[in-house]
């Protein structure tokens, strides 16, 4: 297959690019290192020390043989995308190539128009493009589980059937986002939705929960490999900064009370369920959606499970509770459907088998490039980006102060 990846310098883009390639398709990269460009404003890193994208083609091509080839421009000049699109003649386009991050959309209006440009626009030139240069192609599109936010019913994978007023249909379920970022998913979504019965295009759209883990089979290969991490405000997820913020001693950063659940994977599985996806191809004329997750934890649970993973290497770590910089449900019901992705075949991968080796243990390999300053939040849903850390609430059972968790 001829697999062109959209962000494919990004966490999801270079694990899926070396491990499509490893399985003999023809892959090629778009990438405009927005999401590296991005950390500089911030002031922020990967932790783990990620090469350049040529370097680690050219390690992919020395330890492999094979080659991945990049293409390096904007996804929303259209003049870019399309020639790709025209030339590379994709039998498959997985797009990730959007710009990730809640806080980050929440910073000030010009972050939130910045990120509704680069997604909904990026994604609008995409399907333009594949209507006039591939319109045979399947484009596999990474959304997300926080476009249906947490309404206080069953989620369903994409559709559901509805009876109003004496009429029946199935409809695509009900979205409410939570930050401008989710929203762009929520745009795209409609946007492909359209695309595909308009032009008969084929399209499966992911809705992805929070992905974890550093390693991948093929990442492991050759350090000059390794995979991005990232525990900053804007671009950590909570999970990610857990463990960091457990390995530099800074009390966990726990917003509310901590009962907002989510869905989880590990990267291998996002891996398995592209692939899966990508060799069961939809019906062309309606978009396909499958949920993509496989555990669902609350955010506290999620604290206490690094906790007692971190004590099993002997760190003892402390949780705070901060007052919560987002406007969201702090308790809610949580129950998304999650078959379709296991009925193609999917063996899952979970948390408390990898948590330790193959998170915790990189993070303590890491910890000389933590850079402190860029844990404790400061961005907030009312106010965007503001000077002051958010202030702790409640600490669950430590002695260490609260002045220690300012850095
Ligand atoms: P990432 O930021 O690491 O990767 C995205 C890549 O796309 C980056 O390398 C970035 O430079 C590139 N990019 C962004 N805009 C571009 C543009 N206009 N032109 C060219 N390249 C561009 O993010 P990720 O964590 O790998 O996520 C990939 C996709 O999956 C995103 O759409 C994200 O919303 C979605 N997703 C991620 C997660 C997760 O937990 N990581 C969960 C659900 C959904
Ligand atoms: N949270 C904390 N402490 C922190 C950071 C976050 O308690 O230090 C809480 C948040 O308030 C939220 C929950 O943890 O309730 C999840 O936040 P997150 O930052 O881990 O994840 P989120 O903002 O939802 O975004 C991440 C990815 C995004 C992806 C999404 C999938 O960054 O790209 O789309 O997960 S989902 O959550 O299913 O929508």
């Amino acid at each position: 297959m001829r697999i062109l990846i959209l962000g494919g310098d990004g966490y999801l883009g270079w694990a899926s690019a070396m491990y499509f390639s490893r399985r003999g398709h023809e892959v090629a990269v778009v990438d405009n290192f927005t999401r590296r460009l991005m950390h500089l404003e911030r002031g922020t890193d990967s932790l783990t020390p990620i090469q350049t994208l040529p370097v680690r083609i050219e390690a992919w091509r020395e330890v492999t043989g094979r080659t991945i080839e990049p293409f390096i421009g904007d996804i929303q000049d259209w003049y870019f995308i399309s020639r790709v699109i025209r030339d590379f003649r994709p039998d498959t386009i997985v797009h990730y190539g959007e710009i990730p991050s809640a806080p980050y959309s929440m910073i000030d209006v010009h972050h939130a128009v910045r990120v509704h440009e680069n997604n909904v626009n990026g994604t609008l030139n995409v399907l333009w493009a594949m209507h006039e240069f591939a319109p045979e192609a399947h484009l596999i599109k990474l959304g997300t589980m926080g476009e249906y936010g947490t309404p206080n019913i069953d989620i369903p994978e994409g559709y559901f059937e509805i009876e109003y007023n004496g009429r029946r249909d199935e409809l695509p379920f009900p979205k409410q986002a939570g930050s401008f970022y989710h929203l762009t998913k929520v745009h795209d979504s409609h946007n492909i939705m359209f695309a595909c019965k308009i032009w008969g295009l084929r399209a499966t759209d992911l809705n992805q929960g929070v992905v974890y883990g550093i390693e991948t089979d093929e990442a492991n290969l050759d350090d000059r490999l390794i995979n991005r991490f990232d525990y900053d405000e804007s671009f950590g997820t909570a999970l990610n900064r857990f463990c960091v913020q457990a390995v530099a001693g800074i009390p966990l950063t726990l917003f509310g009370k901590g009962k907002q659940t989510r869905g989880y994977l590990n990267i291998r599985d996002t891996l398995q369920c592209v692939e899966l996806t990508a060799l069961n191809p939809p019906v062309p004329g309606k978009m396909r959606v499958f949920n993509q997750w496989v555990e669902s934890f609350s955010v506290s649970e999620l604290a206490h499970i690094v906790q007692q993973a971190a004590r099993q290497i002997g760190i003892e770590v402390t949780i705070a509770h901060y007052e919560n910089p987002r406007v969201e449900a702090e308790e809610h019901y949580y129950n998304p459907a999650h078959k379709e992705l296991f009925d193609l075949g999917l063996k899952p991968h979970y948390l408390s088998d990898s948590l330790v080796e193959s998170v915790i243990r990189r993070v303590v390999q890491y910890k000389d490039r933590i850079i402190r300053d860029s844990i404790i939040p400061r961005i907030t849903w009312q106010r965007g980006a503001t000077d002051q850390y958010m202030a702790i609430t409640e600490i669950e059972a430590s002695e260490t102060p609260a002045e220690e968790a300012r850095g």
